[in-house]
């Protein structure tokens, strides 16, 4: 079974394309033109085993960050498939420094966030607290899974976000595993 898709969203106010491929290596080749979130998907990428390729330009740095939330959410549900065999679930708690983040997902089919990250409005590098917020309900949205992102204690913006990213990574390692053959749900369908 391959799990690899490619996403293209085109608008008038952005262009992204995604590659990825669920069973890879962490491989990854991210330009976004937004500088602090190419670190944050190369984390994404590499803590969760997934190559992933990802180039996006466009108007404004929150259509970019919001616009890539949505492809990449619509990637990893495509890649999914039918989710024969998922592990389903995922949890990870990963500190960073003073900071420590957990991160709950339960590839649902359903959409469902929880985001209390206790971030103070500010911007990091060079992308705004409330478009990594955008991110993640984008991301939530489009996957159609149940995600649950918090931020345990810590001071450190950037130690925040980096934590949530990598604590997303090892949960989705975790959900995307296939474990069995069967889906794993009583409902035979997810
Ligand atoms: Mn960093």
């Amino acid at each position: 079974m391959v799990r690899t898709v490619n996403v293209i969203r085109k608008t008038s106010e952005t262009e992204i394309s995604i590659e990825l491929n669920l069973d890879g290596s962490g491989e990854n080749k991210i330009d976004t033109s937004v500088k602090f979130l190419d670190h944050m998907l190369r984390l994404l990428a590499k803590h969760s085993n997934c190559d992933l390729e990802v180039t996006a330009q466009g108007d404004l740095t929150h259509h970019i960050v919001e616009d890539i939330g949505i492809a990449l959410g619509e990637s990893f549900q495509k890649a999914l498939g039918d989710k024969k065999g998922i592990n389903r679930y995922g949890s990870a708690l990963i500190p960073m420094d003073e900071t420590l983040a957990r991160c709950v997902l339960d590839f649902s089919g359903r959409q469902a966030l929880i985001l209390n990250l206790n971030l103070n409005e500010c911007e990091i590098e060079d992308v705004a607290i409330e478009d990594i917020k955008h991110f993640f309900t984008s991301f939530a949205e489009n996957a159609k899974m149940n995600l649950h992102l918090h931020i345990l204690y810590g001071e450190d913006q950037h130690h925040k976000v980096e934590a949530t990213f990598k604590a997303l990574a090892r949960a989705i390692k975790q959900a995307k595993t296939i474990v069995s053959n069967d889906i794993p749900s009583t409902k035979g369908i997810l």
